[in-house]
């Protein structure tokens, strides 16, 4: 993209980054590519930010006492940690960024189906971004991340305004979603049938699903929150005459089902790098592709898992737990399938790979703890403990961030046309895996011997596993620093990538790199499925040959 010589330039291929230059044809771009570079260095400015947030909240816990802030300052420190993290983090990760740049090239199209939409919905993004950061100036918010009333309906701060900077996101969310279904129903070139789709495309599908119908009960529900603290209608406050309870049905209604928005591109981004690591045909493509779609629509009926304590029926507690234990089915389906494809492949470690062992190492744990919570006679004790922070984050950071950071490096060279250095991208990863470990895992023990979350202070014997946790958060740090480095270095001094440099068959391997403007030149033929490795061989191009 450099200036440096005009021989160079027009030497250089029409692709969509030097197609149109300056800071104009970035905002108005409708390309779904340009819009994903968009969403990429905002949402990593957001994980900054809350990053940095979840570094203080470990530094206060190094020690039992109080050092670094007030209570009140680090109520509303983990509650922006856990808000920035979901809402503007997590959720538009691996969709907003890798879906945008890859599934229309995936399906051989030349863009989304409603590229305006798209743009719009970075625009929403960035509305709601900027409303959220209002918020913490003009007084900020201590409620949690989960608003919960009757709390939320009566606490002081600028609860009103953060709630409606998520209600906005939430719309950003529903475009997304709406766009990839729309994309997936009409827009695949001929060939391309149900079956042929890439497994990523599958689990992008079944989260637009979610994104579509779940997202509005969140945004109705924060309407109604808004409505009870601006005038004092009754609805979830019983000194109102409201019900606390409700807001929680609400809540979790589209908040459980907003896990798996999270983990299902996830887990199709993890199908990708297997396949294409383990050069072999994926094992079970379709139990993988209707176990994507399964857990879609079974996460709609558990969310009374979140409430055991609530003060629910008994009976609707015995239900949610049997359900939740049905949807832990299909997660396993696909775990079965990953390690299958594993199974007699020949595999190879480019930093990708390194983050899918870490993402079956760490979301098997996340995945199996999560037996203990939906199991009743433990939850009632693990509940509100650091078993908790310990769980969520083996599932959100170890399972959907591991994928999305294998994918950043996986599609890096497709997005820039240049390689990333393979020696430090492993040491990258390594560092975060055993960062992230040490940080979490001993937050499982302190969780079982009884230590609460949300709290600033603790009783001394749970110093050593605080000073372990802490310890590993700043390894993590300096994981996510110099995966950073890497990453930035290889977008302007990175060698030229080939076309295809891990030999994989889906269609984005098949155009140069970085992509011409619309994609194809030419539809494109689909001659093959997207794994089809035992019948194709394509020879990996890691370096164009270019200087
Ligand atoms: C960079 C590594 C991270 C560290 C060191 C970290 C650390 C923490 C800590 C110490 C808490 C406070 C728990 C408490 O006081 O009860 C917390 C809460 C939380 N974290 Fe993280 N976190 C990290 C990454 C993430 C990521 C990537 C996500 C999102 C996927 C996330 C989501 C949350 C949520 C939702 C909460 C709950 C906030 C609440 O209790 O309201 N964290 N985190
Ligand atoms: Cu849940």
């Amino acid at each position: 993209m450099s200036t440096a010589t005009t021989a160079e330039n027009t030497q250089e291929k029409v692709n969509y980054l030097n197609v149109a230059r300056g800071i104009k044809s970035w905002l108005f771009t409708m390309d779904h590519k340009r819009i994903g570079i968009l969403y990429l260095f905002s949402v990593m400015a957001m994980f900054l930010f809350g990053g940095i947030l979840a570094l203080s909240i470990r530094l206060e816990l190094l020690s039992p006492g109080a050092d670094m802030m007030t209570a009140d300052t680090y109520n509303q420190v983990f509650t922006l940690h856990g808000a920035i993290m979901i809402f503007l983090f997590i959720i538009p990760s691996v969709p907003a960024i890798l879906g945008n740049f890859a599934l229309p090239i995936q399906i051989g199209a030349k863009d989304v189906a409603f590229p305006r939409l798209n743009l719009a919905s970075w625009y929403v993004y960035i509305a709601g971004a900027a409303l959220a950061i209002y918020a913490i100036i003009a007084g900020s918010v201590d409620t949690g991340w989960t608003f919960y009333t009757p709390y939320s309906t009566q606490a002081s701060g600028a609860v009103i305004t953060m709630v409606l900077a998520v209600f906005i996101l939430g719309f950003s969310s529903i475009f997304t979603g709406i766009n990839f279904i729309a994309t997936i129903h009409k827009l695949r070139a001929p060939g391309m049938t149900w079956y042929k789709m890439p497994l990523f495309v599958w689990g992008l599908y079944a989260t637009g699903i979610i994104q579509v119908l779940a997202t509005p009960v969140l945004g109705i529900t924060l309407v109604l929150l808004i409505l009870e603290r601006a005038f004092g209608i009754g609805i979830f406050d019983p000194a109102m005459g409201g019900d606390p309870v409700l807001f929680q049905h609400f809540f979790w209604f589209y908040s459980h089902p907003a896990v798996y928005i999270m983990i299902l591109p996830g887990m199709g981004v993890i199908s990708e790098l297997i396949s294409t690591f383990s050069h072999r045909k994926i094992f079970g493509y379709k139990a993988i592709a209707y176990s994507s779609v399964a857990i879609a629509f079974l996460s709609f009926g558990v969310w009374g898992h979140h409430m055991f304590v609530s003060g629910q029926s008994q009976y609707a507690t015995l239900i949610f737990s049997f359900l939740t234990f049905l949807v832990a089915i299909p997660s396993g389906v696909k775990m079965f399938n990953w390690v299958s494809t594993m199974y007699k492949g020949s595999l190879t470690f480019e930093t990708p790979m390194l983050f899918t062992l870490t993402f079956f190492f760490t979301f098997a744990i996340g995945g199996l703890t999560g037996i203990f919570l939906g199991a009743t006679a433990t939850d009632v004790h693990l509940t509100d403990t650091y078993f908790i922070v310990a769980h969520f984050h083996y599932v959100m950071m170890g399972g959907t961030i591991m994928a999305f950071f294998g994918g950043l490096y996986y599609w890096w060279p497709k997005i820039w046309g240049r390689m990333y250095n393979e020696a430090w991208g492993q040491i990258s990863a390594l560092l975060v895996f055993l960062g992230f470990n040490l940080t979490f895992f001993p937050q499982f023990i302190a969780g079982t011997q009884g230590m609460p979350r949300r709290y600033f202070l603790y009783p001394d014997k749970y110093q050593m596993l605080n000073v372990v946790s802490t310890t590993g958060s700043w390894i993590l740090a300096l994981g996510l620093v110099v995966m950073a480095v890497v990453l930035i270095h290889a977008m302007k001094w990175g060698r030229k990538a080939g076309k295809n440099p891990w030999g994989a068959l889906t269609l984005e391997w098949m155009i140069d790199s970085p992509p011409p403007p619309h994609n194809f030149e030419e539809t494109p033929k689909i001659e093959h499925g997207p794994y089809d490795h035992d019948k194709v061989l394509v020879k990996p191009d890691k370096y164009s040959g270019e200087a």
